[in-house]
């Protein structure tokens, strides 16, 4: 069993002057977004994610619309704001919004009947990749990745695989220091829908942290698929302001392999684990005490079976992750073993 170690991408400006501030997120109710978008002095919108349900108006930046159902809570938005100008542009199936530092970009594509998902994959990220770089912001810090059926076979292939499989050649081919460069990431399974992935750039480079009780999932052996899933366990950004850190999708997953089949509780205790050791390993690379920011953060919680809820719910509350905001989504995961995910977000002075 390797133990993953903390890597920086070979670019990484550590010490350049960057202010991720101008960059902001919070989970709103519905209303406030409308007034947010008729206010002239409110920050610009720079991409929405609303979950279970379709936008019924337009919004004038990128937006996701993944299915999945919040199971816990009022509903509410996921809003990513920006305090600079920002300028947005559509090409095709992708659109991103700008605002001189951070890019976001929301690409969504209906599968056709007869495309495999491996090609479709590889032929989006190959889309996003060359407009990364065609516009100035190479340097990826962080992506959502949802697609339907994540669990079922598609000619012989598990699709979360096959998913892998395009991923991975993609960004092999095209990303800069690959697999060092590879940014935090998530992948879960909605419940209907198209392709949807969801990334955030920036003209400077992060530092790409791995985690000590876990393999790197790039290294991952040929038992878990024929290419291994191209992510991060967290991205660091740091200026001389501001820290900003980028969690992964963390799920039950020791060394490689899946921990506590069938017992949601434990399998959140070990996520929550999982997410501190990072924390603990971003402060050290970061000179801050992220252990400490923990309830700064903002979580999301990807739950696979709705009936396990309240034992998920418990075991966030009883853990330094307890802080508000906390979203439940009801999604599906990358091994079918695997009952809970949580991802992260902290913004810290
Ligand atoms: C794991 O640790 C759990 O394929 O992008 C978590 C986050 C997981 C992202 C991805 C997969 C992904 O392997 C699964």
């Amino acid at each position: 069993m390797t133990s993953a170690s903390t890597r920086r991408a070979p670019s990484a400006g550590r010490g350049t002057p960057r202010t991720p501030s101008h960059l902001h997120v919070s989970y709103v109710e519905p209303h406030t977004l409308s007034s947010l978008l008729h206010s002239a002095s409110a920050p610009q919108p720079m991409a929405v994610v609303s979950f279970g349900h379709p936008l019924s108006y337009d919004v004038p930046c990128p937006v996701i619309t993944p299915d999945l159902p919040q199971i816990a809570g009022s509903p509410l938005m996921e809003v990513w704001t920006s305090d600079r100008p920002i300028h947005t542009a559509t090409d095709g199936r992708l659109s991103t919004a700008m605002n001189g530092e951070w890019l976001i970009g929301a690409f969504s594509l209906d599968e056709p009947p007869n495309r495999s998902l491996d090609a479709l994959t590889y032929d989006a990220y190959r889309t996003i990749l060359r407009h990364l770089n065609d516009s100035g912001y190479p340097h990826l810090c962080r992506i959502w990745n949802y697609f339907p059926r994540i669990n079922d076979d598609q000619d012989g292939l598990e699709r979360y695989r096959r998913f892998c499989v395009g991923r991975h050649r993609a960004l092999a081919e095209s990303l800069p220091g690959f697999p060092c460069s590879l940014p935090a990431a998530t992948a879960v399974g909605t419940q209907s829908g198209p392709l949807q992935i969801m990334f955030l750039a920036s003209t400077e480079a992060g530092d790409h942290l791995g985690n000590p009780r876990q393999m790197n999932a790039y290294e991952y052996p040929a038992e878990y698929g024929p290419r291994s899933p191209s992510f991060a366990r967290a991205t660091l950004f740091r200026s001389d302001q501001d820290n900003v850190l980028f969690i992964a999708g963390t799920a039950s997953v020791v060394g490689h392999a899946s921990r506590h089949i069938g017992r949601p509780a434990d399998q959140t205790r070990e996520s929550i684990c999982n997410i501190l050791t990072v924390l603990e390993r971003a402060g050290a690379i970061g000179n801050a005490d992220f252990l400490d920011k923990a309830s700064r953060a903002m979580y999301k919680a990807y739950v696979r079976d709705a009936g396990s809820l309240s034992e998920i719910r418990d075991a966030l509350q009883r853990s330094p992750l307890s802080s508000r905001p906390l979203l439940f989504l009801q999604g599906d995961l990358c091994r079918k073993e695997l009952l809970v995910e949580i991802e992260g977000l902290i913004f810290s002075e």
